[in-house]
């Protein structure tokens, strides 16, 4: 995958470069180029943003800088995001359709926001990370460039496996321990210890419902249940009313 991004602020991804997803442009799974809209200002003070029409506070990022940079980088295969909290709220779900385009054009915007005939006549897709505000789209971005590449087949390792991971089946992810097996006085559970797989799946998709029920009802008020689940929730409620 081919990702361009346009910026004020290009040195603010220098920490995409660590970790998996460093490895990842290292071995070109995934390249990355970062333009800067500055460069493309006509302007003779390189100026990027101007007074919004209409008053009020704030300034607005001209169109031209910003159709020039798309323009620069711009195929007949983009996608062409725009990070902003005014967009569509991302989850995985759109991470793992952005993950099969070949073109990420992510667009990252500042001050008040940018002139509004871009986002109608460029722009395929506007995503906001979620209901905060960020002073400015790199974040964002970064956050979707991190979560899309690690779905591209080969960035993450075979021991890395995202099918048990939190939000991948609806349901958050289970409890992890590794050794020792008493930390501070504190044990391991004694399942995971059995060597009995069946007995560790069924304690596993138990934890996994008991914390999305704790943390993110909402979740779970979205999913369908099998009987196995149903059993294991019913039961999960029990002894939280046990331990009331
Ligand atoms: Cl994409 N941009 C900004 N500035 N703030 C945000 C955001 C994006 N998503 C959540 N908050």
């Amino acid at each position: 995958m081919k990702i361009d991004v346009l910026t004020l602020f290009p040195e603010m991804f220098n920490s995409l470069n660590y970790s998996i997803i460093g490895r990842a442009i290292d071995s070109s799974l995934i390249s990355i180029n970062y333009i800067n809209i500055r460069d493309f200002s006509q302007d003779k003070h390189n100026r990027v943003d101007d007074y919004p029409y209409g008053g009020g506070p704030g300034m607005v990022m001209k169109p031209g800088p910003i159709y020039r940079a798309l323009e620069s980088v711009k195929t007949k295969d983009s996608r062409v995001v725009y990070l902003t909290p005014k967009g569509k709220v991302f989850n995985q779900s759109i991470a793992n359709e952005l993950s099969s385009e070949q073109h990420l054009v992510l667009l990252c915007g500042h001050y008040e926001g940018i002139d509004n005939r871009i986002i109608e006549h460029y722009i395929d897709d506007e995503i906001s990370i979620g209901d905060y505000v960020l002073t400015g789209g790199e974040i964002a971005s970064m956050v979707v460039i991190d979560s899309v590449a690690r779905l591209i087949p080969g960035v993450l390792g075979k021991d890395e496996s995202y099918i048990d991971e939190s939000h991948y089946n609806g349901l958050l992810e289970y409890p992890q321990y590794t050794r020792p097996r008493i930390f501070n006085g504190s044990e391991v559970p004694d399942v995971l210890i059995s060597g009995n797989h069946k007995k560790i799946d069924e304690w596993r998709k138990k934890q996994s419902l008991k914390v999305t029920y704790l943390n993110r009802i909402d979740l779970l008020n979205m999913k369908s249940f099998s009987e196995e689940e149903k059993k294991l929730l019913n039961e999960i409620k029990n002894e939280l009313e046990v331990e009331k």
